[in-house]
């Protein structure tokens, strides 16, 4: 079977791959189009340059400029071996790219070495394990609908404001939420659109917590703030405040508005309670709020 040269020249630029080739002078006399895109320089701003001209630059992880040093395309051109490293490249727009380079020999018919070519790959794999790891720490503990802390997260943040309450005396409180009628909702525009409506009312109660606050998705249409660092006066302070903006809430649609309220139950943290005694006491008190008519907020006596 013939190929000709065009084949070959498509068939290269077909490539995920960076590759190029070099002469004996190390002038670079092909580039493709995964070089083009790896490395943001276009064939026709590297083809007759030298491979040393300060374009690519690459540096070892030890910032040892290959170029100058330590060429892999000249000592393969010098030895006839192919050579395998992990180096650094230039990007055009000058961040550094880390790329896995293999470096062959060119020969002619007769065997003589008239040049080398370099095929240079992506090399961020340790990066993006990196990234897997933190994707995954933020999965344990993050809701992947509303972007809000988890249950799980809750619990440990629970957890550890009661040692803080026993070891400090710091206080805090715990208020539990319930979206009313949140079944009827859906009945009506759907699970979508009240799907809609829990992210709405997320983004409200993270846009209306202070700092130190920790608000969380404890699952299904209930949400719980714990509220550092605060007496039962201002626990329900800011309980009401979040009720309020969760009620001036709205999400546009063809029917108008659509908005929800919710009832909150606020209890403040003792040195006796575990943290299921607490979430106990504050949904006891979201319940009282739904049997007083919904939209309110419940404290302790
Ligand atoms: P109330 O709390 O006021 O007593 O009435 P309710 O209808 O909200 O209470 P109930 O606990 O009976 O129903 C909660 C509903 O919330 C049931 C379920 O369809 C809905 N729901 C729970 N989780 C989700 C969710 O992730 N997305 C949507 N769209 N709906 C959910
Ligand atoms: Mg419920
Ligand atoms: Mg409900």
């Amino acid at each position: 079977m013939w190929y000709d040269e065009a084949f070959f020249r498509q068939l290269l630029d077909n490539l995920y791959d960076g590759v190029y080739f070099v002469d004996h002078n190390r002038v670079i006399t092909y580039w493709n189009k995964g070089a083009e895109r790896l490395s943001g320089f276009t064939a026709a701003e590297v083809i007759g340059r030298g491979c040393r001209d300060n374009i690519l630059v690459h540096v070892d992880t030890q910032g040892c400029q290959l170029c100058l040093e330590g060429c892999p395309l000249g000592s393969t051109m010098a030895d006839g071996k192919e050579r395998q490293s992990e180096v650094f490249m230039n990007h055009k727009a000058g961040h550094r790219v880390p790329v896995k380079v293999s470096a062959s020999p060119i020969r002619n018919a007769d065997g003589v070495i008239i040049g080398a070519v370099e095929i240079f790959r992506d090399n961020s794999t340790r990066t993006s394990d990196q990234q897997l790891i933190e994707d995954l720490q933020n999965m344990a503990f993050l809701d992947p609908l509303t972007g809000l802390a988890n249950r799980r997260f809750l619990q440990n943040a629970l957890q550890r404001q009661l040692e803080e309450l026993h070891r400090y005396g710091w206080p805090f409180g715990v208020l539990f939420f319930d979206v009313d009628h949140f079944k009827l909702f859906n009945d009506e525009h759907g699970h979508e659109v009240g799907d809609a409506v829990l992210k709405m009312v997320s983004k409200t109660m993270a846009n209306c917590s202070r700092s130190f606050d920790t608000v969380g998705r404890w699952g299904g249409e209930e949400f719980v703030a714990i509220i550092a660092n605060a007496d039962q006066k201002k626990i329900l302070r800011i309980a009401d405040r979040y009720r309020l903006m969760i009620e001036q809430s709205g999400l546009v649609a063809d029917e108008g508005l659509l908005r929800v309220t919710v009832s909150i139950g606020a209890a403040c943290a003792v040195p006796t309670d575990t943290v299921e005694s607490l979430l106990e006491r504050a949904d006891a008190l979201m319940y009282q709020s739904k049997r007083d008519g919904r939209n309110r907020v419940t404290g302790e006596l």
